[in-house]
């Protein structure tokens, strides 16, 4: 099924949506890659307009590319290839994981065409090891692999709460347990155009338990909402919502606040259309 407000072809959209069903690396609960599906199934319990912004998904152009299907051994190669097709598209792409492991693939890619990017990642946890369980490209791993691509300075991570000493020292940019207060104050020195990763682990297990690894504390919706609203006239050029995980909780109450973080994410990218 796609996303029941997609109402466009590839070609004239203002976002492109492509699920990356990414789920090899899991340490503690598999399941993301049921995310993408989920997320297109909740969404039809969510309004096509936001009360946040007083906007409407019905009047903006809207592609649905549904889910890649992977083979072979080399996943994140193909995830590089298929990002290709969509960045070099008008439209601005949102990616549906799967894994955080997804991102450091888009970001590679997407550096090809804004050689500037700043990433900015909202999430519980730093990733920034360099390596995990043997592994170099994991969910762990994510955003030091990111660093690998940007460069220390061009990673921006708020609503951190977990993370090994060495990751925390990493981290130049690196804001803890709070999301809206610390970018409010750096909002204007992020350089653009921006990237935006959201691991839906920021958010307070009680308020979303369905993730891959739930921790402890974090942030309400509506924090996270309005951190959004905050990119309203920024240029922002691609994002990603990953790590949610409908086999790992009850899976329709959060399935519908990840669509609609998604809702809010559409609204606030195609703002500058
Ligand atoms: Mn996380």
């Amino acid at each position: 099924m796609s996303l029941y407000y997609a109402n466009s072809s590839l070609s004239d959209a203002q976002i492109i949506v492509l699920g990356l069903p990414y789920d090899r690396t899991s340490s503690f609960i598999p399941g993301s890659r049921f995310g993408p599906q989920y997320i297109r199934q909740c969404a039809e319990n969510i309004e096509d307009f936001s009360p946040y912004q007083n906007k409407s998904l019905g009047d903006l152009r809207i592609s649905d590319l549904g889910d890649i299907q992977f083979f072979g051994d080399d996943w994140l190669g193909q995830i590089e290839e298929e990002a290709a097709k969509v960045i070099s598209r008008d439209g601005l792409p949102i990616f549906l994981g799967g894994e955080h492991t997804i991102t450091p693939s888009i970001i590679r890619v997407t550096k090809k065409t804004y050689q500037d990017l700043t990433l900015v990642q909202f999430d519980a946890h730093c990733d920034l090891r360099d390596e995990y369980l043997g592994e170099k490209n994991c969910h762990a791993t994510a955003m030091r692999r990111v660093i690998d691509t940007l460069g220390v300075e061009k990673v921006y991570q708020f609503g951190i709460r977990s993370g090994t000493r060495e990751e925390f020292e990493t981290g130049k940019n690196l804001y803890k347990f709070e999301v809206l207060k610390p970018l409010s104050e750096v909002i204007n020195k992020i350089k653009t155009p921006i990237y935006i990763s959201i691991d839906v682990d920021v958010l307070n297990p009680a308020v979303l338990p369905a993730v891959s690894t739930p921790e402890p504390g974090g942030i309400s919706y509506r924090e996270l909402v309005d951190a959004l609203l905050l990119f309203q006239d920024k240029r922002v050029i691609g994002a990603d919502i990953v790590e949610y995980n409908p086999l790992a909780a009850p899976p329709y109450a959060s399935g519908s606040t990840v669509a609609e973080v998604l809702r809010e994410l559409i609204l606030v990218m195609a703002h500058r259309d």
